[in-house]
C-alpha cells in the first residue's frame, strides 16, 4: 500500500494490554466502521501473549484491516510486520535502528519513526524512505510507562516546522485536545486511550476527523 498524508488523520494504536475488557475483533471491527485511517498493531509492555499467540492475534487484525482497506501497522517488531505482510511498521527511537528497520523490511512497506527532539527529526530527514513521524506524548500518557517527556503544542510546531514527512501527533490526546492539533501542522492524531476507553467509539473517530477535516 503506498503512503498518503490521509492515512495519519485518525490512527488507533492498540495492543491486548491496552484492552479494558473489550474483543480485540470487534473494537477493531468498530473502529474501522467508525472512520479510523490506519491501525498499529502495538502488543508490547504489559501484554501476557506468548509470541505464537501474538501471531495469532495479528492475523486475525490484520485480516479486519485487510478486507476494509485500512493500514496495518506493526510496532517495533519488524519480522513480526513481514510476517503479517503489513503495509507498514513503525518504530521508536529506543527499538531497532532504522537504518536496520529500513533493510530488513519488506521493500514497499510504510516507514514511521517515533521523534521526539529537533535533532531527531533533522536525522530522520536524511533517511529517505521513512514516510512520516509520530511525535509526543503531546500531554502526559497512562499508556506508555517509559514516555519521554511532554512536548506540548509548541514542541509539536517546531518538529513540524524541521520535518521533510508529515508528523501524527500522539500522547494523551482527548476529544477536547484534539482540536488543537491541525493548527500545531500534525497532519492527525495517533491514540489509545481515546478509544479503548470510549464509551462511543463511532462518535470519538469521528471527532478526531472532525479536527482535521
Ligand atoms: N508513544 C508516545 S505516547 C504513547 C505512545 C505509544 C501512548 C499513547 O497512548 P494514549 O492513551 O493515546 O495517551
Ligand atoms: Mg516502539
Amino acid at each position: 500500500m503506498e503512503f498518503k498524508e490521509e492515512m495519519l488523520k485518525a490512527y488507533f494504536v492498540c495492543g491486548s494490554q491496552d484492552l479494558v475488557g473489550q474483543d480485540f475483533e470487534v473494537l477493531l471491527e468498530e473502529a474501522i466502521d467508525g472512520g479510523i485511517t490506519a491501525f498499529q498493531y502495538r502488543d508490547k509492555a504489559g501484554s501476557t501473549l506468548t509470541s505464537e499467540q501474538r501471531l495469532q492475534l495479528g492475523k486475525k487484525l490484520r485480516k479486519i484491516c485487510r478486507d476494509a482497506n485500512i493500514p496495518f501497522f506493526v510496532d517495533d517488531d519488524v519480522e513480526l510486520a513481514n510476517q503479517l505482510q503489513a503495509d507498514g511498521i513503525h518504530v521508536g527511537q529506543k527499538d531497532m535502528n532504522i537504518i536496520d528497520v529500513v533493510s530488513k523490511a519488506a521493500p514497499e512497506m510504510i516507514i514511521g519513526l517515533s521523534c521526539q527532539t529537533i535533532e531527531q527529526v533533522k536525522i530522520a530527514n536524511q533517511v529517505e524512505q521513512i514516510d512520516y513521524l509520530g511525535s509526543g506524548p503531546i500531554v502526559p500518557t497512562i499508556s506508555k510507562d517509559d514516555a519521554t517527556a511532554p512536548i506540548g503544542l509548541t514542541g509539536l510546531q517546531d518538529l513540524v516546522n524541521e520535518s521533510r514527512v508529515p508528523i501524527v501527533a500522539i500522547g494523551g490526546i482527548t476529544d477536547e485536545n484534539v482540536h488543537q492539533l491541525k493548527a500545531a501542522g500534525a497532519s492527525g492524531a495517533a491514540f489509545i486511550s481515546l478509544l479503548t476507553r470510549s464509551k462511543d467509539v463511532s462518535k470519538t473517530v469521528n471527532n478526531v476527523l472532525d479536527a482535521f477535516a
